[in-house]
C-alpha cells in the first residue's frame, strides 16, 4: 500500500484550502486503498456500530445509510487511518505540526436515492472546538458533480452562529439514543437557504472518480449529494482530522456525534487536546 499520496499536495492546494476552505484533490489514493475501504465498508454494513442508522428510506425502499467511528471495529478502516496518505494530506493542508484522528463516517446511498444531505457546518456539532480541522470526503465509486457533496467557498471564515439542522430528526426507524442538537438558544441567524440561489453563494462540486478526494475545513457550509439516477448508487468514506488549535468542548446545545461520555471515560475534559486511544496522534512534524 502506498503511504504517500499519488501526487504531492501542491502549495496552490494549500492556498486554496486556506482561502476557500475546500479543495478538490484528484488522483490521490491508489486502487488498493479504495479496494481496502470497499472491503471495510462491507464489514461495516454487516456489523454496523450502535451509532449507525438509516437517515432516509423512501417509498421505493431506497436508503441512505450512515455510520460513524466504526474504525475501532473495522480493521480495514483502522489500517486506512494509521497507514494511508490521508493524515499527511490533512497535515499539509492545515500546515499542522500535529494531526490527531477524530473519527470516520460513511454515507451510503442505494441506487436512485434522491435524499440530499441538509446544508450544515460540521465543527459546530462536534465535541471539539478549533479552526484547524480537515475532513476528507472520498467516493468509493464514480460520482457526477451534481450528485456529489457541494460547498460554499469561504464560508469557513463566517463568524455567525447559525441555527444548524438537527440530524437526529433523520430517524425513520425511530431508533433510540440518537444524538440531538438544538442550536435555537445560541443561534444568531437562520441557516441560509443555499439551494434557493446556489449561484449567488458560488456553490462548488466536482465530478469524481475513486482515488479523488475533497478536503474541507469543517466550518465549511456543505450539503447536497444524492438526487441519483435510478441505476447509480453512492458509497462515500470520510475521515475527520484535527490540527494544532483543537481542544475538547462539551456544548450545551448538544453534539452530533456526541463524544462526551467516551471522552469523560477516557479522562478528557474541556480544553484538553483530544489524544489517546480514541483520538490517536497519527503524525507529528
Ligand atoms: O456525503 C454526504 O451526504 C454528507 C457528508 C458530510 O456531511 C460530511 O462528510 O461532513
Amino acid at each position: 500500500m502506498n503511504a504517500n499520496p499519488l501526487r504531492p499536495v501542491e502549495s496552490t492546494d494549500v492556498e486554496t484550502f486556506d482561502r476557500d476552505g475546500v479543495v478538490f484533490l484528484p488522483g490521490m489514493f491508489d486502487r488498493e486503498w479504495i479496494e481496502l475501504l470497499r472491503a471495510g465498508l462491507e464489514t461495516n454494513r454487516a456489523h454496523p456500530t450502535t451509532r449507525s442508522r438509516i437517515w432516509d428510506r423512501d417509498a421505493e425502499g431506497r436508503t441512505m445509510f450512515y455510520d460513524s467511528q466504526a474504525w475501532q471495529g473495522v480493521d480495514e478502516y483502522r489500517e486506512f487511518v494509521f497507514e494511508s496518505p490521508a493524515a499527511k494530506i490533512a497535515a499539509d493542508l492545515m500546515r499542522a505540526t500535529t494531526v490527531n484522528f477524530f473519527f470516520d463516517a460513511v454515507f451510503v446511498r442505494s441506487p436512485g436515492t434522491q435524499f440530499s444531505t441538509p446544508w450544515h457546518q460540521d465543527e459546530p456539532y462536534w465535541s471539539v472546538d478549533g479552526f484547524n480541522t480537515c475532513s476528507i470526503w472520498m467516493p468509493l465509486v464514480p460520482v457526477a458533480a451534481k450528485n456529489a457533496l457541494s460547498f460554499v467557498p469561504r464560508s469557513h471564515r463566517s463568524a455567525t452562529v447559525f441555527d444548524q439542522y438537527n440530524f437526529g430528526d433523520l430517524n425513520p426507524d425511530g431508533q433510540s439514543a440518537v444524538d440531538m442538537v438544538d442550536f435555537g438558544a445560541i443561534a444568531e441567524d437562520e441557516f441560509p437557504d443555499i439551494d434557493a440561489d446556489p449561484e449567488r453563494w458560488g456553490v462548488v462540486n466536482w465530478d469524481m472518480e475513486p482515488g479523488d478526494c475533497i478536503a474541507f475545513n469543517s466550518r465549511m457550509m456543505h450539503g447536497g449529494s444524492g438526487q441519483l439516477p435510478d441505476d447509480v448508487g453512492l458509497e462515500v468514506f470520510t475521515t475527520k482530522w484535527l490540527g494544532d488549535d483543537v481542544s475538547v468542548i462539551f456544548r450545551e446545545c448538544g453534539m452530533d456525534p456526541d463524544h462526551t461520555e467516551v471522552m469523560k471515560a477516557a479522562g478528557l475534559k474541556p480544553g484538553d487536546r483530544p489524544e489517546g486511544e480514541l483520538y490517536p496522534r497519527i503524525l507529528t512534524r
